[in-house]
């Protein structure tokens, strides 16, 4: 039987040419090729997840506001079964069965208490990314991240770096992009910010690698986190949510022509 037969039909949007492909699949086989030729493994895991994987072990304690019942799915009283709110617990579960170099990609379904508006839905999709190794510094995150987001968004498209704050990295940034609709002036799409934000990253808190029992002191990583819908609605001028979910065949339609 030729290799070529061996296609699995029943795979959603994998044996279609990219072109034809829903803007999810479409952001989604882009990242991936990106990352798998420089060499990083994709990874896939459960939905229902350990508060231990989920938070603790990412320096998220217990009493932090996003663990709270407002904002988390838990299934039982102890609050110890969850529907994974990002999908860290990937980069735990690889870090118990490799050991450092490792640079690996974490595509999937996350799920958070939000209320539903044109850019918000309970349950959305991310793709972080997280590399540990021997003098990992922030020039290989901004230099990585960078390349990324001139393939994704065009090579002239300007970006920068502000500080911010995550449990599990430290330092943390938000890498934005100049607002392509004003060119950094200042309109309605960008809130008058004239940038956009598109991912958050940081240098792996030293407390979550000694959690998965990798020496601190020897290693150093980075990590990152980019929304797929988020992405797809920038990269596509898409302005609801709803319209990445609903599969209307107009909207696919207007999108592939
Ligand atoms: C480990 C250590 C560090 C993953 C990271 C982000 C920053 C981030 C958001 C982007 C948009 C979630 O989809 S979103 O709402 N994510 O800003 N995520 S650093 O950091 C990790 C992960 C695992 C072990």
């Amino acid at each position: 039987k030729l290799a070529a037969e061996a296609i699995d039909v029943t795979i959603p949007g994998e044996s279609v040419t990219v072109g034809h492909q829903h803007p999810m699949n479409q952001v989604l086989q882009q990242i991936k090729d990106i990352f798998v030729g420089m060499g990083y493994t994709v990874v896939d895991g459960p939905e229902v997840e350990f508060a231990s994987y989920n938070f603790t072990r990412l320096n998220i304690e217990e009493g932090h506001p996003s663990r709270d019942r407002s904002d988390t799915f838990y299934f039982d009283e102890k609050d110890e079964v969850l529907l994974r709110t990002q999908t860290s617990s990937m980069q735990i579960r690889f870090m118990e069965t490799h050991k450092p170099p490792l640079c690996m990609l974490a595509p999937g379904r996350v799920f958070r208490k939000d209320e539903a508006d044109a850019t918000h839905s309970p349950m959305f999709h991310q793709i972080e990314g997280l590399v540990v190794a021997e003098n990992i510094t922030m020039g290989d995150l901004k230099g990585a991240l960078i390349n990324i987001m001139n393939k994704i968004y065009g090579h002239n498209a300007q970006v920068r770096f502000r500080p911010h704050h995550f449990p599990f990295t430290e330092p943390s940034a938000e890498m934005d992009i100049q607002c392509f609709n004003c060119h950094g002036e200042g309109c309605p799409m960008c809130k008058n910010e004239g940038w956009i934000e598109i991912l958050g990253c940081g240098m792996v808190h030293p407390k979550v690698l000694s959690n998965c029992n990798i020496d601190p002191e020897e290693y150093s990583g980075f990590a990152f986190g980019i929304g797929i819908e988020r992405t797809a609605m920038l990269k596509y001028g898409i302005n609801n949510i709803k319209l990445l979910f609903e599969s209307d065949v107009r909207v696919l339609k207007q999108l592939n022509d």
